[in-house]
């Protein structure tokens, strides 16, 4: 192999394959990188010990308190790397139409040419550690092995949390296994070109941030930044924008989508995925824990899920990941017991406060903040500082299979057949409680249309609709309107035995801006109307928009709403969705002539639709 990187886009099959090709490109990149040693990581709990050790002793991590959370550990990212960095993330296709307009495109050989000089000695001084993973079981039947190369460890031991990674993904590699590579350097070597020393900091990472993908040859490059989705590769660059490609050509889905399994009072056992935006909760509904009695919601994943026909011509799902990068601010033993039992130990905190009993804290964590912290950048803090003590984007890493909730085959080989899938936004307006698709297309349709009301002027005209597409805006390694075509043709080929497609919202509020709707654990209400359409055994009224409850088939026992809040949760408002339809159009001309007719025509008829409607 000659020195990365180089363009593939001929070969095919293409050359990452089997165990060969891997030490020749780790080989490759340790000349371009030029790291002072390579390491092999096997994932074993002694070696990520040993790095967590090295860490602390080096003012990486701060040990909590073990007492409170045993074995467990603080990060604090540089103050500019704190998020995962939408405008600096680009699809390099060979043709800019397949990126599709709402990715940022660069040309993938002006983009390998930038690499190549960015990556040249980038990791001078530093361990390069090379990381095999597995997404979803080692072996399983929907699962793929990636390998990522990395030169921070912080990025080793949150791989290790949130992947199958070591040994047995490196055996599952072999002689002929494809695998997915992803290099990733924080951009800060610890030597100049000259070999004088250049001092290291708790967290290295370059002001020029970089997190590219090139989807004919299914590679990730990602420099500059040691944060979240920007540097952990697996979970996002793969996970999503690589998997997404591999699965439109492949005949499956890698979906923004959490999975769970809803088991009824009478022991009847549903699977859900569902698509939310980032930040509306995708957690919480992952370990919903019922306010009604008898019914139970296991967790299957909390971010992403494959979703694959199966030989039964069902479509299975499965939740690549086998841990937990979560939102920590706002979770609390209110919101999210499940979540908080999860982080007892074991954990990696990112961009939390510390208190003085060595245990951390954030926003919403407790009603009353403690007296006294560090916050997130390391300073003292109290609640008159008149600042959050934690970044609102801190996280918890933690293994999923400490999940209080977690469905005991979570890790099944084959995934899990699935019956209904779920679109959610944050909504303050318009969008009902929960409605039912009439069919496929109508269901696409929702998932195409995902929006949430613009809220800060910075983000454009307050109230105007920010489309997010099955909340994969920042997620789909090509165009998007193909993704919906995509979608379609796999309607087409699970026919009748495709799941059923609902929309919900928790996020309605009256013209006050008070929410409609409690949320949380009351949101087994929904799901328990779901499941009773699923069932057959509850009637729903058409609209334009879809099907929608009777008031009297919701449970709504004990919550005392009033009956203008349940009426306006369940109403379409058609004014206001001729205005939603408006946007639509405005949206899809986006995509132009790649908005599958389908689609369009959809659109066509909501519109009359609505006209009729009174
Ligand atoms: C996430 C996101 O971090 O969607 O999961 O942004
Ligand atoms: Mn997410």
């Amino acid at each position: 192999m000659s020195s990365l990187p180089v363009d593939r886009t001929e070969t095919a099959p293409h050359p990452f394959r089997g165990r060969r090709a891997l030490h020749a490109w780790v080989a490759d990149l340790a000349a371009l990188t030029q790291p002072e040693r390579v390491v092999w990581c096997d994932g074993s709990s002694a070696e990520q010990d040993r790095l967590l050790k090295r860490m602390v002793a080096d003012g990486v991590l701060v040990k909590l308190n073990p007492e409170w959370r045993p074995n467990s550990y603080l990060a604090r990212s540089d103050p500019d790397d704190v998020a995962r960095v939408e405008d600096r993330t680009f699809i390099c296709s060979e043709d800019e139409a397949d990126a599709g307009p709402t990715n940022h495109w660069r040309d993938p050989a002006v983009m390998r040419g930038e690499l190549r000089e960015r990556f040249d000695g980038a990791m001078r001084g530093r361990t390069m550690y090379v990381l095999p993973f597995s997404m979803g079981p080692v072996g399983g039947a929907i699962s793929q092995v990636g390998v990522q190369v990395t030169d921070s460890p912080y990025v080793v031991v949150s791989t290790a949390i949130m992947t199958r990674m070591g040994d047995a993904a490196l055996g599952e590699i072999g002689d002929t296994a494809e695998w997915v590579p992803a290099v990733h350097s924080v951009g800060a070597p610890l030597a100049g070109p000259d070999g004088g020393a250049v001092p290291d900091v708790p967290w290295p990472s370059n002001a020029v941030k970089i997190i590219a993908h090139f989807p004919e040859t299914r590679e990730i490059w990602s420099y500059g930044s040691g944060y979240g989705g920007n540097a952990l590769l697996a979970k996002k660059c793969f996970a999503l924008r690589i998997a997404s490609v591999m699965a439109r050509d492949e005949g499956w889905l890698a979906e923004h989508m959490l999975l769970v399994r809803v088991t009824s009072p009478a022991g009847r056992a549903y699977h859900l995925a569902a698509a939310f935006p980032s930040a509306c909760g995708k957690t919480n509904f992952a370990m919903l824990q019922p306010t009604l009695p008898g019914w139970r919601v296991e967790t299957l994943g909390d971010d992403i899920a494959w979703l694959r026909p199966g030989p039964d011509g069902r479509l299975w799902a499965m939740n690549p990941e086998a841990g937990f990068f979560g939102v920590a601010p706002g979770t609390s033993e209110a919101t999210n017991p499940a979540a908080m039992a999860t982080m007892w130990g074991n954990t990696i905190f990112t961009n939390v406060a510390l208190r003085e009993d060595g245990d951390v804290w954030w926003e919403g964590m407790t009603p009353t903040p403690p007296a006294h912290l560090i916050d997130w950048r390391g300073e003292p803090w109290t609640p008159a500082s008149g600042r959050p003590a934690a970044h609102p984007n801190a996280r918890f890493t933690s293994p999923a299979d400490q999940c209080p909730v977690l469905a005991d085959d979570w890790d099944a080989h084959d995934g899990v057949p699935l019956d209904a899938i779920v679109f959610g936004g944050r909504r303050t307006s318009n969008v009902p409680l929960v409605s039912e698709a009439a069919d496929w297309v109508d269901g696409v349709f929702t998932g195409a249309t995902i929006a949430s009301e613009q809220t800060a002027a910075a983000e454009g005209p307050v109230g105007a609709l920010r489309f997010d597409p099955f909340a994969m805006l920042p997620f789909c390694g090509y165009d998007m309107a193909d993704h919906w075509q995509h979608w379609l043709d796999i309607g087409e080929r699970l026919g009748a035995k495709a799941p059923r497609i609902f929309r919900v919202n928790w996020f309605r509020r009256d013209a006050d801006g008070r929410f409609l709707w409690p949320g949380f654990g009351d949101n087994i209400r929904v799901l328990d109307w779901i499941v009773a359409r699923l069932e057959d055994e509850a009637d729903a009224v058409p609209t334009p928009i879809g099907l929608l409850p009777y008031r009297h088939d919701l449970d709504l026992d004990g919550l005392g709403l009033p009956d203008d809040d349940v009426r306006e949760l369940l109403t379409v408002d058609a004014t206001g969705w001729r205005r939603e339809c408006d946007q639509i159009a405005a949206f899809f001309a986006r995509f132009g002539d790649r908005v599958p007719g389908s689609l369009a025509r959809r659109l066509t008829r909501l519109r009359w639709q609505l006209g009729e409607y009174a």
